[in-house]
């Protein structure tokens, strides 16, 4: 954690990425009150740039977490990203970041983004680790910092939601969790506060984005390419369950565009293939904007003609699948 006073920053924001899910929230929130623990002095204040989802607007209220308005970004001395691999997704408000000229770290477990690189100064970002969150907790264990209940409950919160429930989680993601239970987490409950019903708009969009499906064979997979104007990345995780091995759901809204793509296990095992550095990142690069993520699951933002998007894709998926 001394990584903050080498900057001898005073004012910070820890910014979270568009729509902050559990796992940006969280981290951010935990690592402000283990910061401030230490240094009291320290002004952290925590921004979910388009406010935050609907299931971190319940840990926010459960919590509860204060939010910055975010309207004297000149104030700060420094901004750190969290779970955030480009600048992009954090909207409108990464602009007026650069345009501060301030110091800028990142705390994350996406696959670097080389563009990164030249915007944060400081970046802690760790591949392995199937969380942000987990990847906090090593932090402050190392430190050998302790943590308070409420803690340990948002990191297990954001652990268990970027893991789907620990379906995706590696052995350090269990050692992790059962630290946190043995620091009074309570994991039947947790599960039962992340398992909210799916809201009305996105069972619609989920529908919408089946029945507008084109459905193509790329070597015997199923690709299948589909729009929708919102919940892009739900409605892409939707065709796998309905039997795609790879589904890339693209739709423009505020004029700009972005897509999410999902592969099951099956085809990222035997292809090899990662979804975030093979496809998204050249795939943002080919059309004028920004891509990364996971080996699972990626996203691109920017760039405008939606079909140009597809056809890209189209192209880089077939180069890849022919190597
Ligand atoms: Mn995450």
């Amino acid at each position: 954690m001394g990584f903050i006073d080498k900057t001898r920053a005073r004012s910070i924001l820890f910014a979270c990425h568009q729509n902050a899910d559990p796992d940006a929230l969280c981290s951010a929130y935990v690592v402000s009150k283990v910061l401030n623990r230490i240094n009291p002095r320290l002004r952290i204040s925590i921004g979910a740039p388009g406010g935050a989802s609907k299931i971190s607007k319940g840990i926010i209220e459960e919590i509860p977490i204060r939010l910055d308005d975010m309207q004297h970004l000149e104030k700060m001395d420094l901004f750190v990203l969290f779970d955030t691999n480009t600048i992009q997704q954090l909207g409108e408000l990464g602009k007026r970041i650069l345009e501060t000229g301030k110091q800028i770290a990142i705390i994350d477990h996406h696959a670097a983004s080389p563009t990164m690189k030249e915007v944060a100064q400081l970046r802690i970002v760790s591949e392995k680790s199937r969380s942000t969150c987990e990847l906090v907790y090593n932090l402050i264990e190392k430190d050998r910092i302790s943590l308070s209940r409420k803690e340990a409950l948002c990191l297990f919160m954001g652990m268990a939601y970027d893991t789907r429930h620990f379906a995706i989680a590696s052995a350090e993601s269990f050692r992790v969790a059962a630290k946190l239970v043995e620091a009074g987490v309570d994991p039947e409950k947790v599960m039962r506060t992340l398992s909210m019903p799916l809201e009305r708009s996105e069972r619609v969009a989920r529908l919408k984005t089946a029945q507008r499906t084109r459905i193509m064979d790329f070597k015997g997979w199923i690709i299948v390419f589909s729009r929708v104007s919102s919940h892009q990345a739900s409605s892409a995780r939707g065709l796998l369950s309905l039997g795609a091995d790879v589904a890339v759901v693209g739709g423009e809204s505020d004029s700009s565009l972005r897509a999410s793509i999902r592969a099951s296990n099956d085809f990222l095992d035997r292809t090899g293939i990662h979804l975030g550095r093979d496809l998204a990142q050249p795939l943002g690069e080919a059309i004028g904007g920004a891509g990364g993520g996971h080996r699972g699951a990626a996203g691109i933002n920017g760039g405008k003609n939606l079909e140009r998007f597809f056809t890209e894709c189209k192209k880089i998926l077939a180069k890849k699948l022919n190597q």
